[in-house]
């Protein structure tokens, strides 16, 4: 990554960079994620449903998400510890980072569910907000069409804001509408292999999936050395946390 890549990234709080890993290497994770969500499913207690299954018009019952891939999946924990990701995240947290969460999304082919703009960082309630990168993994082409992420440019400079969770949904935070409605959005397609970063502070979203193709992806959630995360607004497992460099 070159000066220009790591000023972007600090003034914009995302960037792309497409190529980090060979297509054929994907194919196996999500071979490997297949497998884990097929019997995910079959054991998902009814009460958590709402929160695992995607609420698109798919006809199929389909997962949304699985939780914490590097701590059940070694080929998700091999990613992780991949010097072509972790060259990039040391440029823009330091070295020394640890896995402090981290979650696949399937978003499956005609009708995959929006993700509401949110902020990372009002998830994760870290002492340093600065000292929060995540790294989410294309394992499928992800375009306008299929449903890819969307930024708040600059976003990662201004406050993180109390979030709202709608109505029998309080796992879904997100961003206070009057707030959301002052700040433009701008899409982030990336290929396969490739991997959009953002800061924890910096608004972002996603479609829904309107294609005929998957828009799977693997996003994780890397932290600096020595941060603390004293308020997060949802339960997170602190012993999951996994140190890679
Ligand atoms: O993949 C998505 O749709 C949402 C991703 C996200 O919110 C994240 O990686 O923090």
């Amino acid at each position: 990554m070159d000066s220009y890549d790591a000023a972007y990234y600090r003034h914009h709080g995302h960037l792309t960079v497409n190529g980090v890993f060979p297509s054929d290497e994907m194919d196996s994770v999500v071979r490997d994620i297949e497998q884990w969500g097929e019997s995910f499913l079959q054991t998902l207690p009814a009460e958590q449903r709402s929160w695992y299954i995607d609420g698109g018009v798919t006809a199929r019952t389909v997962l949304r998400k699985l939780d914490n891939p590097h701590a059940h999946r070694p080929a998700v924990q091999a990613l992780a510890r991949d010097r072509r990701l972790l060259d990039l995240v040391e440029a823009f947290i330091g070295p020394g980072v640890s896995v402090y969460f981290s979650q696949i999304f399937f978003k499956p082919p005609e009708g995959g569910g929006p993700k509401p703009a949110h902020q990372d960082n009002f998830y994760f309630g870290p002492a340093d907000p600065e000292g929060v990168v995540t790294a989410w993994i294309a394992l499928d082409d992800a375009t306008l069409e299929n449903g890819c992420l969307y930024f708040g440019d600059g976003t990662n400079l201004g406050p993180v804001y109390a979030h709202f969770a709608p109505e029998g949904e309080p796992f879904n935070l997100q961003i206070p509408t009057d707030i959301l409605a002052r700040q433009p959005m701008v899409p982030a397609p990336v290929r396969k292999g490739g991997v959009s970063f953002h800061h924890g502070n910096t608004f972002h979203c996603s479609g829904s999936n309107n294609s005929n193709k998957w828009r799977r992806a693997c996003a994780l959630h890397f932290v600096s050395d020595g941060n603390s995360f004293d308020h997060p607004a949802l339960p997170y497992d602190h012993s999951l946390k996994f140190r890679v460099s």
